[in-house]
């Protein structure tokens, strides 16, 4: 579940989205879900930096503040990031159609990064209609997945898929 090679950057995921769509909170769910894992976490001035490790292997995310959209985001660090997390509010149709602003900023400084497009809060209806999300999603070849951190339903999952993605972008990346 855990990629060995995280530490190239620091960094193996970042969670991007507009406010209160649950980014913190699927991530706190992951790591509650964890079985004796210990969670740390960093605050920056537009970013949060979660360390979850469980024994000996360790992962690291980026949880970017939704209101920080109009400053510049850490390009540096940021291009180095194997795959970013898009996540919307399924309740919230203004939330979804964010991630095509998110998208472009993320292709403008990490054009070689992988992106996964997630609908969360699944536990309220549904205002964004999912095949309209799962259509966008597939066709810009990003993955699509929802969850309810707030139920934890598909959060496992989510981070399961997430680790994989990074391990074989950076599997990529050395290939080259
Ligand atoms: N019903 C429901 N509420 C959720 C879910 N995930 C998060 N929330 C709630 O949504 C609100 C915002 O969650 P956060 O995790 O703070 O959202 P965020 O994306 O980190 O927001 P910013 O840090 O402002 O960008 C909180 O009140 C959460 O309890 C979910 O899956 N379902
Ligand atoms: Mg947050």
């Amino acid at each position: 579940m855990v990629n060995s090679e995280s530490t190239l950057t620091g960094f193996d995921i970042a969670l991007i989205g507009a406010a209160h769509t649950g980014k913190s909170t699927l991530i706190k769910r992951y790591a509650a879900l964890l079985p004796q894992s210990k969670h740390t976490i960093a605050q920056g001035e537009d970013a949060f930096a979660h360390t979850i490790s469980n024994g000996e292997d360790q992962i690291t995310i980026w949880d970017i503040v939704g209101q920080g959209r109009y400053q510049r985001v850490r390009e540096q660090l940021f291009q180095h990031v194997p795959v970013f997390a898009l996540v919307y509010d399924v309740s919230s149709p203004s939330t979804f159609f964010d991630l095509m602003f998110w998208r472009d900023i993320i292709m403008g400084f990490a054009h070689r990064a992988r992106l996964v497009v997630i609908g969360n809060k699944i536990d309220l209806p549904m205002i964004v209609p999912p095949e309209e999300a799962q259509g966008w999603a597939s066709g810009l070849d990003m993955p699509f997945l929802t969850t309810s951190a707030l139920t934890g339903e598909g959060v496992l999952a989510l981070f399961e898929f997430l680790m994989g993605e990074a391990g074989r972008e950076r599997q990529r990346r050395i290939a080259r």
